[in-house]
């Protein structure tokens, strides 16, 4: 999971490198994770944006892709992750602790 932050953090270097070089503004979108559900429950983005997910639940909780290609790992209360997603498609995804916890981020 370390390594996963410090990957992501290089990408978010690079995004904000491509930005001052004119290219295309890459959003950043944010997904509460609270009273037991993700919020917004379906997420619309474009490749190359950016999603963080922020758990402001007492109890912890993970974001998950159901396709096993992501996950955010544990997030304690207040704690956050991030992920440039990088290809178009509908990705669902839930919480390990709670699998009723489901949600998707659509990119296009
Ligand atoms: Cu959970």
């Amino acid at each position: 999971m370390t390594k996963r932050r410090h990957f992501l953090l290089a990408g978010l270097a690079a995004t904000a490198t491509g930005f001052a070089g004119g290219a295309r503004s890459r959003a950043s979108h944010t997904v509460v994770i609270q009273q037991f559900a993700f919020v917004p429950e379906a997420l619309q983005v474009s490749v190359g944006d950016t999603v963080v997910w922020v758990n402001e639940d007492i109890v912890p909780h993970t974001a998950t892709a159901a396709d096993g290609g992501w996950d955010s790992g544990r997030l304690n209360r207040g704690e956050s992750w991030s992920l440039e997603i990088t290809a178009a498609g509908q990705i669902g995804y839930s919480c390990l602790f709670h699998p009723a916890m489901r949600a998707t981020v659509t990119a296009t």
